[in-house]
């Protein structure tokens, strides 16, 4: 049975779904992934320079404004047909009563705008910013610039980005929930990642300690392809539409 088969019949029949997507999902909205390709943002830059809380202390005026473009550029990109055929694969399980459950490590609420529910950012929002004085955090869609990087905040600090860096924690609810839904479910996909990041790149051993049918979504090969059940060499844009016709067109 062709691959695409395959798996459309493994979703049409699911009671659990989690997926868990990465910047792949949202290279086709023009939004730079951090590896791979030149344009990648970390071919320029490495992540230690700019996304730890250490680059921030050292110059909180570079990895403000990096983090403002990145801000900017998501608000002027679109989604994209793949977040568009998740959140119908997503209204689909949910309208057979199955759970669905996404966790996604980009930080551009492509995902929301393109109509998926209950999104979990597990390494936070390129919107969201977080006083360093008192952790309050606050929302930014204005698509101007800030005036000055850092801004300062009305509660005595300055916005950091209140996304999770490297050395930094993931919210302990993210990973419980992520933790639960994987041992439980019965279908793993993971969409658009280089399987590099951990703890989100662990997530699948849990799928595959559940007995879970795990499916990749990538047009390169990772270091976990050989761990799937189906590894599809297809971009999300092109996959994720044509799955879902075939799952419940
Ligand atoms: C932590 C937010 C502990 C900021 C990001 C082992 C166990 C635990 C931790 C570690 C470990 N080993 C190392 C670590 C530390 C570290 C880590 O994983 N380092 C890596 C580099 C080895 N992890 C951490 O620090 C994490 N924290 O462990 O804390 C702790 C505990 C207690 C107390 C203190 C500390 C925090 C990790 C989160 C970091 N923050 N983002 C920001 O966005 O700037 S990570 C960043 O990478 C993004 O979120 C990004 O999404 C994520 C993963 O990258 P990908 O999404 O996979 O993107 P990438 O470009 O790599 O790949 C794109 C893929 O898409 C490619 O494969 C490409 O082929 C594919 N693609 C391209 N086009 C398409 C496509 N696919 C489909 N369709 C297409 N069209």
């Amino acid at each position: 049975m062709e691959q695409l088969d395959a798996i459309a019949q493994v979703l049409r029949h699911a009671k659990s779904v989690v997926v868990l997507t990465g910047a792949g999902v949202s290279a086709e909205s023009g939004i730079p992934t951090f590896r791979g390709a030149m344009e990648g943002h970390w071919s320029k830059y490495s992540p230690q320079e700019l996304a730890t809380p250490e680059a921030f202390a050292r110059d909180p005026q570079r990895v403000a404004q990096w983090y403002d473009e990145r801000r900017l550029k998501a608000l002027a990109c679109q989604p994209n047909a793949g977040h568009f055929a998740l959140a119908k694969i997503q209204e689909a399980l949910l309208n057979n009563g199955a759970s669905f459950t996404l966790l996604t490590q980009n930080v551009d609420q492509l995902h929301q705008r393109a109509g998926s529910t209950d999104v979990v950012e597990i390494h936070g929002s390129i919107v969201k910013w977080r006083c360093t004085k008192t952790h309050t955090s606050d929302e930014f869609y204005d698509p101007e610039p800030f005036e000055t990087h850092p801004l300062p905040t009305p509660y005595g600090g300055v916005y950091r980005p209140d996304v999770v860096w490297f050395g930094e924690p993931l919210k302990t609810e993210d990973l419980a929930l992520a933790k639960g839904m994987c041992l439980d479910c019965d279908v793993y996909m993971a969409i658009g990642t280089s399987a590099v990041v951990y703890p989100a790149t662990g997530f699948i051993s849990y799928a595959i300690d559940a007995g879970a049918t795990t499916i990749e979504i990538n047009p390169a090969e990772t270091i976990l392809s050989s761990e799937f059940s189906h590894s599809v060499r297809e971009t999300s844009g092109d996959f994720l539409p044509e799955l879902y016709e075939a799952a419940f067109g």
